[in-house]
């Protein structure tokens, strides 16, 4: 594997969609106590049920420490491919690379990651295990690897339709703890030529509460060319409602990169998700502090989906809407199988279904 510094536009790579044909998929086996109730004992379900329904049209590789290999290899169905790897916590999405392609080969983005804030409002410390997934990864598929460490992105915070375009929100790319000396010009540059995109569209806010500063994967995904789902509520009481409001306008004057107008569907959210006392007492404190309180709201949200080869692998909350959720995704997804999975378990650690997987492009 050889580690690069040029830019993968210039070099003739861009993100795809992930609607797009996969090789795999990368996930991490939880464990953190303070993250993840009873040492993960539900999480793990959660993950290996995940796990299950992706590896049923492509691949996937779980990362697990040494102290956790067996627990997943025991766990985990036989056509998942189980690898040692060290980590300070499970999310894929933010620490593995993402995937650039030229068509016919690879590479991946190795990001600096700094658990979402670092020193300014990072949610954990240490995250030096995090940082290095990224590259290891690349190693272990034996992909060239881009190191773009000096700027802090995690995968969740954008999103793109593979053919330009990328969305993305105000709230964390221009939060304080990420790349402060960069101006809002500089960090859309900076976009533009690892991604190899032509325009970005910033919404200003994420989902209500989310720790991750607002990350787009939890309020808003292309699920084509020039269509979105955003997270929807009808309740003007709700301050979800004006930053759900401002999406919309915002999506609605928008073009993407090839000029065309985008269509938006509101994807309904659960109604507001609370952890319970009995939840909170499951997890460990994080440096003599609780990481939740009992009635704290969670970023639920239906868009944190999974697209694979075959299946839409979408957060059930035991909602009323949950339904409603697999209804639309199935009518704009009607070649895969939206398979609802049912995800609080997974939504306590901070993100859901979409934030612990990462997609590999397909390759030869
Ligand atoms: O949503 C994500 N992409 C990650 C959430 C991290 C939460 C850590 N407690």
């Amino acid at each position: 594997m050889k580690i690069l510094h040029s830019e993968p536009a210039k070099d003739g790579f861009s993100m795809p969609a992930e609607f797009s044909r996969h090789y795999g998929c990368i996930m991490i086996w939880p464990y953190r106590r303070d993250s993840w109730q009873y040492g993960a004992y539900n999480a793990r379900k959660a993950f290996a049920e995940v796990a299950g329904i992706i590896s049923k049209s492509e691949k996937v590789i779980v990362c697990a420490r040494y102290e956790d290999y067996d627990n997943a290899r025991f766990m985990l169905p036989d056509n998942v491919r189980v690898i040692e790897m060290e980590s300070n916590d499970s999310w894929a999405r933010d620490v593995a690379p993402t995937f650039v392609s030229n068509g016919s080969s690879v590479r991946g983005i190795d990001w600096g990651f700094n658990a979402w804030g670092g020193l300014v409002d990072g949610l954990y410390f240490p995250w030096d295990k995090d940082n290095k997934i990224a590259r290891k990864i690349c190693d272990m598929l034996d992909v060239d690897s881009y190191d773009k460490r000096d700027f802090i992105l995690e995968g969740g915070s954008i999103h793109t339709d593979g053919n330009g375009t990328i969305i993305t929100t105000e709230e964390c790319l221009l939060s304080k703890g990420r790349n402060p000396n960069m101006t809002k010009t500089e960090i859309e540059s900076e976009l533009k030529k690892s991604l190899g995109a032509e325009k970005i569209i910033w919404l200003k806010s994420g989902i209500y509460n989310d720790e991750t500063n607002g990350h787009i994967d939890n309020i808003c995904a292309f699920t084509g060319i020039g269509e979105v789902v955003l997270a929807w509520t009808d309740d003007r009481s709700d301050p979800q409602y004006e930053i759900s409001k401002s999406c919309l306008d915002i999506l609605e004057l928008s073009t993407d990169a090839k000029g065309r107008k985008i269509r938006v569907h509101k994807l309904p959210l659960p109604k507001p998700v609370c952890i319970s006392q009995s939840e909170c007492d499951g997890l460990d404190d994080m440096d003599g502090k609780p990481t939740r309180v009992p009635g704290e709201r969670l970023a639920a949200s239906y868009v944190n989906f999974y697209v694979s080869n075959g299946s839409v692998v979408c957060p059930m909350f035991g909602d009323d809407n949950d339904g409603k959720a697999i209804e639309i995704l199935s009518e704009l997804f009607p070649q895969k199988e939206v398979v609802g999975v049912y995800a609080r378990d997974i939504l306590i650690g901070g993100g859901n279904i979409h934030c612990i997987t990462q997609q590999i492009p397909y390759f030869e």
